[in-house]
């Protein structure tokens, strides 16, 4: 069936670990007019922290068919015994012009544009204990922009603070929020989507 996009995207992702190999992960596929996108920040930092992050997303990319809060809730089954993480995913319907998506734990998801807006994340650790999540849907708009990060980034910051982001491209959002705002103690990942208009 042919879909008919009303929006499409650019991103990026602009990562600064603080050793040599980044605890966090960011993501994002596009498929059939869907794109599925996430960061995974695994516990602490290192080679350890590394090696979840690598497992989560690799759990996420082979379980992305199962609805958003069901594949939270496999995700933190398959964790269980781990040094655990945090995460937030969701997907973007290029068709509806929507995105769902869902977080647990010390991580972050704002969107900026027609609508400014934080996702409400579920308080836990994943293969630890978790509330039960619950996703969320917002409409987008081309000029919208979802930044996602990790808890090495500073979620306080705003608009005041960076007051370029809405008219930025999806690159120099995510190296300008790294650059800016990371806490220098913890890994730092970024993730932008640009929302743009389908051609
Ligand atoms: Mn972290």
């Amino acid at each position: 069936m042919a879909i008919t996009p009303k929006i499409n995207i650019e991103y990026a992702v602009t990562e600064k670990p603080l050793e040599s190999v980044n605890g966090d992960q960011a993501f994002l596929r596009q498929h059939d007019g869907s794109v599925f996108f996430g960061i995974v920040d695994g516990a602490g930092h290192g080679r350890d922290a590394h090696e979840i992050a690598n497992i989560m997303c690799d759990f996420l990319n082979s379980h992305s068919h199962l609805e958003l809060t069901e594949l939270m809730q496999a995700l933190h089954a398959h964790l269980k015994g781990s040094r655990g993480g945090v995460a937030i995913f969701g997907r973007i319907d290029l068709a509806t012009a929507t995105a769902s998506y869902v977080g647990v734990g010390n991580i972050e998801m704002r969107v900026f544009g027609s609508q400014t807006k934080r996702c409400v994340l579920t308080p836990g650790v994943l293969g630890y204990n978790i509330r039960t999540p619950k996703h969320q849907v917002s409409d987008l708009t081309a000029g919208d922009v979802l930044v996602l990060h990790s808890d090495g980034i500073s979620s306080t910051f705003d608009l005041y603070d960076y007051p370029d982001l809405p008219w930025d491209n999806a690159q120099t959002i995510a190296t300008t929020i790294v650059d800016r705002f990371n806490k220098n103690n913890d890994d730092a990942t970024a993730l932008a989507i640009r929302i743009v208009q389908a051609q």
